[in-house]
């Protein structure tokens, strides 16, 4: 079988950053502002008055400290909370091809490959901008690819789902270079007024160069295998959609913006997510002692400490389970690739590590990988 290779990544990540505190205190000013509105409904048992959010339940439920985003201004707004982005003209490039061409174009001068060099670009992402033509064209087009692109979207799991996708396209023959792009534009799907996951999401963009490993340049990444899972789950759903729309600021039935049963999540998916990398590992006869590094999903810092526990045998050290959580709060399927990216340039040849998402669906990926001289 042909050897698949990542050759490089790359982030985008955006002016603008949210910490705890200042979310906090803007939700807590649109609560205030909500009972008072609605003081006599209140009273009456007709409305159910609003509670304040907390920085230190947020850090300890998630570890979670800020979050970059597009449009700090309208989320901190209580008369908005939502993000406010322009629509462009057609003949501009979209805001989420622009921000997944910013990240390709940083894994593309790593790899020193221009776009004629590539054959095809996936676009893996948990939510697309419109509905065609396909983002990944739009970022074909701006980055001068010649071959064939299409989107593809598997929430939180887009990237792993799109790395196996890309090594099967070189497997089979069909291209020898394909770029997944993870342009995650997460607070146009987050509602800003739910205390139960109003600080959950950040926006990023992420990029990875697959390539054939004959091709790939020195300090790569040898794909050792790949695994990919789907369960179906309504614990974490968004309605929106063609046929379904709403009010972006999350007014009204808020089915159409991200919600989910946060507790039931960690339970389901901790066991489940464990079990399919133990699962991996003895398929491809790794032990846990051959595991330098788990880049796991950004969700929560308590879920991958009891999943790296379970993989390990033992507690993993920060250095073992990398987390951006911190920093860029859960940015759906970029998280595992933004690890990746800042957290791999101290391994040495011969390295291996697991990347490995999980989310809505559910759906969970892991892609082991060595890295090469
Ligand atoms: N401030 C203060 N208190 C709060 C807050 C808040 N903001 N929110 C809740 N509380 C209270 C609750 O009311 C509750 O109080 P009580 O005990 O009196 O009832 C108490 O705190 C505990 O609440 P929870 O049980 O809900 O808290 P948890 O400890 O479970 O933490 C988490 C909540 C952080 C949400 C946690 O359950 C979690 O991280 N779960 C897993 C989530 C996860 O991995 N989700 C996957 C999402 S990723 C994905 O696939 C989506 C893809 C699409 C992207 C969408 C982009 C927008």
């Amino acid at each position: 079988m042909t050897a698949v290779a990542i050759s490089a990544t790359g982030l985008f990540t955006p002016a603008q950053s949210i910490t705890n505190e200042e979310l906090v205190v803007a939700f807590n000013a649109y609560v205030e502002r909500f009972n008072a509105e609605n003081a006599a409904a209140i009273a009456d048992g007709v409305v159910a008055a609003l509670a304040p959010s907390s920085t230190e339940f947020i850090e300890k439920a998630s570890g979670i400290k800020a979050r970059y985003v597009m449009d700090k201004a309208g989320i901190l707004d209580p008369a908005i909370m939502c993000p406010r982005i322009p629509e462009r003209p057609n003949d501009e490039i979209s805001v989420m091809a622009e921000l997944g061409v910013a990240a390709a174009k940083e894994a593309m001068a790593r790899a020193g490959r221009e776009g004629g060099d590539i054959d095809a670009v996936l676009c893996a992402a948990s939510n697309m901008q419109r509905a065609y033509p396909a983002m990944a064209v739009e970022i074909q087009h701006a980055l001068g690819i010649d071959g064939y692109a299409f989107d593809m979207n598997v929430a939180c799991s887009s990237a792993t789902f799109g790395i196996q996708t890309a090594a099967d396209f070189i497997r089979a023959g069909h291209a020898r270079s394909v770029l997944v792009v993870n342009p995650e534009i997460c607070s146009g799907h987050l509602n800003w007024r739910d205390r139960d996951s109003h600080f959950i999401f950040g926006d990023v963009g992420t990029a990875i160069l697959v390539e054939r490993a004959d091709i790939a340049p020195s300090g790569s990444w040898a794909i050792l295998g790949t695994k990919l899972k789907t369960k179906f789950s309504n614990n974490i759903r968004n309605n929106f959609g063609f046929l379904n729309r709403a009010a972006p600021s999350g007014e009204g039935k808020p089915d159409k913006l991200f919600i989910q049963e946060g507790r039931k999540v960690f339970k389901e998916v901790v066991p489940m997510v464990a079990d399919m990398i133990l699962g991996h590992m003895a398929e491809l006869n790794l032990q846990p002692e051959n595991l330098r590094r788990l880049w796991l999903h950004q969700a929560n810092a308590n879920m991958n400490r009891l999943i790296s526990e379970r993989v390990l045998g033992r507690e993993a050290t920060p250095q073992e389970s990398p987390t951006v959580l911190d920093e860029y709060a859960n940015t759906s399927s970029a998280g595992s690739i933004i690890a990746f990216h800042k957290h791999c340039d101290d391994m040495q040849t011969g390295d291996r590590g697991l990347i490995c998402s999980f989310g809505a669906g559910y759906s969970a990926g892991t892609v082991f990988v060595a890295k090469a001289a």
